[in-house]
Parts: C-alpha cells; structure tokens; sequence
C-alpha cells in the first residue's frame, strides 16, 4: 500500500495546482448548536438526542462547537490553515422551522452572513442541502415515509436557491441516503429512531426520488451550479473465497455501494441481487422510473473504510453479515473501522467505472482517533498518516484517468458525532467542549502545508519552463 513518501509526493502533486479542491466538510447539526436560538424549529436530531438512552451517555448537540456564535472565528482558522473549500449544510429547521410554510428570517440571515464571511475570506462554499436534520414537524407528518417529502424537500430547496444561490458555486442534494434512510428506518440507531422494512422501504424510494427532484430544483434556478449529491461507500470484499462468501459480499456491494447510486444512474434499483427491495413497488408510482434519475455535474464520494462479508444465514434479507475489524487483528479507528487506504481508491475505480460518472469529488475521509492536547498542542500521527495514506490513493486514481477532482477531509473541528457522542473526534481542530477552545492538531498543520505545496507545483513548473 503506497505511503506519500517525501520523494514520491510531488510526483503525485503534479499538475493539480488550482484545478484540485482541497476543502473540509462539517454538517450543521453536528457543529451549529443553539437549537433553540432565533427561531429555529426542533429537528428529528434535536428530539432523538434529547431522549434518554438514545446516544453514547446521553448527549446531544444542543450547543455542539457553538458554531452558530462562533463562525467568524472558525472562518479565520479555516483561512489560517489555507483551506479554501468548505462545504457544509442547511438546518431546514433553521430556515423553516415548521417545515413547510413560514419562512424563519433569523435562519436565513445566519447563512447569509455565513456564506458572504466565506467569500471574503476567499473560502468557496459548498453547500449540501439535506444532512440529516429533517424537521421534527415533517417526522410527525410520516417523515421520510411520507411521498409528500419530495414536495416538501422541494419546496425548501427552492427557498435555498432563491436565498443563497446567488453566491454558492456547488450544491450537494444529500448526504448519504443510505446512511439516514438505514440507520433511521430500518435499524433505528439514528434519528428518528424507526425500524424495519415497513419504514425504511417508503423512506428510501421518497428519499432516492427526492435526490433527484432537488437536484432539479438547483438546477432551475441556478443553471450555471455545480449539482451533486454525495453516497457513502466502503469497499467490500468477501471473508473467504468460499461462493457463499463471495455471493454475500456482492448483496452487502449491492446494499451499501449501489442502492442510491445506480437509480441515480438511470439503472434502476439493484433488485436482483437484492430481491427484498422487490417491496418497493408497493410506493412506485407511474413515471417515478424517470423520476429518478439527474445528470449530475458530479457525484460526491464519502469513504472511511472497507467491509469484510461472510454469509449468515441469521440475518435477514441480505444472508451477511460484516466481520468486524477488531475480529480481524486490526488496529481500528474509535469508529471500529479499519484503516484500509486502498479501498478509497477501489472504490473511485468502481463509481468512475459508471459510464453517467462524469466527475467525482470525495465530499469526505477520515478517521476518528483519541486526540488529547498536551502543552497546546495535539500530537496525532495516526490521523496525518491516515490523511496521507488516503490522498495518495486518490491521487493514484486520479493518475491512472478517474476523474477526480477534490479531496475534502471529515472534519474540521471535532464535533457531535451522531449517536457516538463526542467520543470519536475526526476533526483537524480539537475542541474542547467544556470552553469551546480551539487546538489545531499536527494533522491540521499537516494539511496546510500540503495545500500549499500542491499549489505551488504548476508554479514551479512554469518556473522550470521559462528557465529552459
Ligand atoms: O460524521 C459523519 C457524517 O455526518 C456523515 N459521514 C460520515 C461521518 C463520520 O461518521
């Protein structure tokens, strides 16, 4: 597996310069806080955290990093740290509190002023419409399962477009579906905290159909964007080379790599290797088919690690079950994940392989490890080496004709981490969330400094052809 070694890396660097965009991502729940503040409705996170039994020791992100009070601050670390794409979401709850209807005018002067402090910093946003926090008025309506989400979902993008779409270059629908749609709908792990097929079946044909719809709307009002929508992915190999080995890798692919992409393609759901998803049919409506489907400008692809599958004859409906890393002898990450560099790169071969792929972008990578700060400063290795590890990878496909064009690290600051709590912190800034102290970590630095190198390589090489 290549590490970015000091004689390999301006190899690698070559002829990105400007072109390449090296951003981090951060998700508005996750790092705003004040929950309560200025209008802000309650989102399905908002209520879920707040239940006892819910989340690790119970906690929730009502304040979170305080971002709502304190962007300008991080903005200027941002800068400081040279990274000049930032992508982030919209609390709908924040713009409209109920859902639907009156417009919040707190919520959208928070992101106005959010989005103009980027521009003068010289800081591009990248905005993602949908990053989990549906409104707590719409969950009480069926939420997900609702067919009325796709219009509501609309209505709120086009309120986002005619608000913001005049400074926001790139727009992201959603994030993860698969995620929100799994762990929402069908284990109950994540807000709203709803179980099985009966659930999770409506919410991913509404939400897959909503994807597109949305990305429609940003279109409409902003032909000139960028439109993606953005697919957790993991690359998937089988326990052994035994055939029910290998078939139960293919179905948990199917699952967690093709479910959303492939109708996003055009190619409909992956129903024969995953037979159950028959169900939908029940929710399909004529002329949903072509429904489906957007020609995005490009795909955004969130990977941290790889799965390892075996068969199972206890699990339902996919017959497989995931090996765990730690099972496996592996060092993982506080997520439980294994650190497996190839698979971003596996997995960029995989999405460009799709003949409808016209561009990728990796919305996010990462890794979650310990952090503590010692005489001001946060001293992890293992993160700068999992950074470097991953961005060698990317760049390799990139190198062999993917086409790839931005890196965006998970995340900036540590923030709340879904149903995990504070524990697993990814960010390149620790935070202390007793003072709401700031630390860049060895990891931030480190990729400072290789955002400056990667733009200062056409630099140089115009240097070296004057000079011949
Ligand atoms: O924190 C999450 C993010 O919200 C979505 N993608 C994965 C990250 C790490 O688990």
């Amino acid at each position: 597996m290549p590490h970015l070694s000091e004689s390999e890396s301006p190899l690698l660097r070559r002829g990105l310069g400007e072109a390449f965009h090296w951003g981090t991502s951060v998700a508005a729940y996750q790092i705003e806080g004040a929950y309560q503040t200025d209008g802000k409705g309650l989102s399905v996170w908002d209520v879920f955290a707040n239940k006892k039994g819910n989340t690790y020791l119970n906690q929730n992100a009502n304040v979170a990093c305080d971002f709502y009070h304190r962007y300008e601050a991080d903005l200027d670390l941002l800068q400081t740290l040279g990274i000049a794409d930032f992508r982030f979401s919209l609390a709908w709850s924040r713009i409209l509190p109920n859902g639907t209807g009156v417009v919040n005018q707190k919520g959208v002067d928070f992101y106005n002023r959010l989005i103009d402090s980027c521009l003068r910093r010289g800081i591009t946003p990248w905005v993602t419409l949908y990053h989990w926090d549906l409104p707590h008025d719409l969950e009480r309506r069926g939420g997900w399962t609702n067919r009325d989400v796709v219009g509501w979902f609309c209505d709120f993008a086009e309120i986002c477009l005619k608000r913001f779409g005049d400074r926001v270059p790139y727009w992201m629908v959603l994030n993860e579906p698969m995620v929100f749609t799994g762990a929402g709908y069908f284990l109950g792990i994540h807000a709203p905290g709803r179980r099985w097929l009966k659930n999770f079946i409506p919410a991913m044909h509404h939400a897959a159909l909503a994807q597109a719809e949305g990305a429609r709307v940003v279109k409409a009002h902003r032909p000139q964007a960028q439109v993606g929508t953005t697919f957790s992915c993991s690359y998937v190999t089988p326990l052994t080379d035994s055939p029910r080995d290998v078939q139960a890798a293919v179905r948990v692919d199917a699952l967690l790599n093709r479910l959303y992409l492939e109708p996003a393609l055009g190619l409909g759901y992956p129903l024969k290797d995953l037979p159950f998803l028959n169900r939908v049919e029940k929710y399909v409506r004529p002329g949903d088919e072509s429904r489906l489907p957007f020609d995005y400008d490009f795909i955004g692809l969130q990977n941290y690690t790889r799965e390892v599958a075996k068969h199972s004859w206890w699990m339902p409906f996919v017959n497989a079950d995931l090996v765990k890393a730690a099972k496996r002898g592996c060092d993982p990450t506080l997520m439980g994940w294994e650190v497996y560099p190839e698979c971003i790169y596996q997995m960029l071969r995989k999405f460009a392989a799709y003949p409808q792929v016209k561009r990728l972008v990796v919305t996010e990578n990462g890794a979650a490890f310990p952090d503590t700060v010692t005489d001001g400063r946060v001293h992890d290795p293992r993160r700068t080496q999992y950074l470097q590890d991953h961005i060698a990878q990317v760049l390799r496909a990139k190198a062999e004709g993917v086409p790839v064009d931005g890196y965006f690290v998970w995340t900036f600051l540590d923030n709340f981490e879904w149903a995990e709590g504070y524990r697993p912190r990814f960010g390149l800034v620790h935070v202390d969330f007793e003072t709401q102290q700031r630390t860049v970590k060895d990891s931030g630095y480190w990729y400072r400094d290789w955002i400056v190198q990667c733009k200062a390589e056409p630099v140089m090489q115009q240097k070296e052809n004057t000079e011949k």
